[in-house]
């Protein structure tokens, strides 16, 4: 078991999901809150998953993200083994682009809650993950509301150019 101290758990059942998963580790990255990045199979090492799970609250983590396709039973199953939140990202997979790990997350039972974000959107779940730690960390909060004047700028900065050059040259420069 990783003794990384870290706030948030970035946990995926496989290296196969990494690239989809370093989406939230970016904004663990971007926003200074310390993660550990784990893999662990819900299937391939049961039992390490367990100790993962039971242990994650008692190493300090606030929040756990985990990352899984196909029959992804991680996120579940940690959830159902840790008191902490628990955010789940469905990834994409090559037969069923993801519906499979979408429903596998999302259709949890009453009483053990997975937060599921969009199929593929690790960066959403690492901003919520964030956003929990934030409820609690003034500064970090005020760093989620300066992201988000940034969003909202950029978008206004889209809308100006878009005024400025008409959409058909607006067109010919996105591509
Ligand atoms: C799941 O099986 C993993 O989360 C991964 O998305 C999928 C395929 O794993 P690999 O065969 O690429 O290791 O448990």
């Amino acid at each position: 078991m990783t003794n990384d101290q870290g706030q948030i758990g970035i946990i995926m059942g496989s290296d196969s999901d990494l690239p989809t998963m370093q989406g939230a580790i970016a904004i663990c990255e971007e926003f200074d809150v310390s993660c550990e990045v784990a893999i662990v199979s819900a299937h391939r090492t049961p039992q390490r998953m367990v100790d993962y799970a039971q242990t994650a609250h008692q190493r300090g983590l606030k929040v756990i993200i985990a990352g899984a396709g196909g029959a992804a039973h991680l996120p579940g199953m940690v959830a159902s083994l840790t008191p902490l939140p628990v955010i789940g990202v469905p990834v994409s997979t090559r037969h069923l682009q993801g519906v499979d790990s979408l429903y596998s997350i999302v259709q949890m039972p009453a009483g053990i809650p997975v937060a599921t974000v969009a199929i593929g959107n690790a960066k959403n779940a690492g901003l919520l993950a964030v956003q929990i730690l934030a409820s609690q960390q003034p500064e970090l909060l005020e760093r989620v509301q300066q992201y988000r004047q940034t969003l909202t700028q950029s978008v206004m900065d889209k809308q100006a150019a878009l005024e400025k050059l008409g959409y058909q040259q607006y067109l010919s420069q996105m591509s």
